[in-house]
């Protein structure tokens, strides 16, 4: 059985940190029953729902993947890049206690758990303007994830997410060759992944959650096509507000 750690959509959503996006309205009255329907999702793929409690005064809040990266064996509290963002940690730290040994990412590092990637058995961990490389070295200690580049998007998982054991689906605009050769495992004599591109029309489509079936957005329908023509089992859900405050699919359960 697995967890799916969620946080309810804050009212104060609309004053989320924003780096690649212009501020446009969000309408949380909108947000909400989108957010009900992508947990019921998780919960039909075998989820159980543990929800945190809504806390106003964090408005990127209900993205809580950001604040830990759970193994089997460990989770790692981060310490988020973002300053507003630090003071999530506390409640999903006490969470994940009843079920995992805890590690943390103390000062100076800094690491967002968008930026942390496994695929199969394989870790990687982008270096962003939220994840410093001092974060980068604490989080080895625990995770031995292999530092990808990326660039054009906040999370090294907005650029590229798995979609299977030993396949990725990636933007490769946002992703350069190196950093293709390092997570296809060319360079290192690695398990080899294989690569979906998302359909160039649509940047965003690389964020993807994998659980058993794949959850994507349904603003990305082109990608959809690819998905399943890839012979690949796809549910979308509608995640157009989340989008606005720059957070995917994957954004917004921390899966134990
Ligand atoms: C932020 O800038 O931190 C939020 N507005 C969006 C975080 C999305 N999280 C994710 O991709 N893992």
């Amino acid at each position: 059985m697995r967890i799916a750690i969620t946080r309810p959509i804050p009212p104060t959503l609309a004053q989320c940190e924003l780096t690649h996006l212009e501020r446009e309205p969000i309408d949380v009255a909108r947000a909400e029953p989108q957010h009900a329907r992508y947990e019921a999702l998780l919960e039909e793929l075998g989820c159980t729902i543990r929800r945190l409690p809504l806390r106003a005064e964090f408005p990127d809040s209900v993205f809580v993947e950001d604040a830990a990266v759970v193994t089997d064996a460990v989770a790692v509290i981060t310490r988020p890049g973002a300053a507003s963002r630090r003071g999530e940690t506390a409640d999903v730290a006490e969470a994940l206690r009843d079920y995992r040994e805890l590690a943390f990412i103390e000062e100076p590092g800094t690491v967002d758990g968008g930026d942390v990637l496994r695929v199969g058995t394989r870790w990687f961990v982008g270096r962003s303007a939220r994840t410093n490389d001092e974060g980068i070295r604490q989080l080895r200690r625990f995770i031995p994830a292999e530092p990808v580049d990326f660039r054009g998007c906040l999370h090294l998982k907005s650029a590229v997410t798995a979609v299977g054991d030993d396949r990725f689906i990636l933007n490769p605009e946002w992703v350069d060759r190196e950093g293709q050769t390092i997570l296809s495992g060319r360079r290192d004599g690695q398990t080899r992944l294989s690569v979906l591109h998302v359909d160039p029309a649509e940047p965003f489509a690389a964020n993807v959650l994998l659980l058993g079936d794949i959850i994507i957005s349904g603003l990305y329908p082109r990608t959809v096509e690819q998905l399943v023509a890839a012979g690949l089992d796809v549910r979308t859900v509608d995640a157009s507000e989340l989008a606005k405050a720059e957070g995917g699919v994957t954004c917004c359960s921390i899966i134990v």
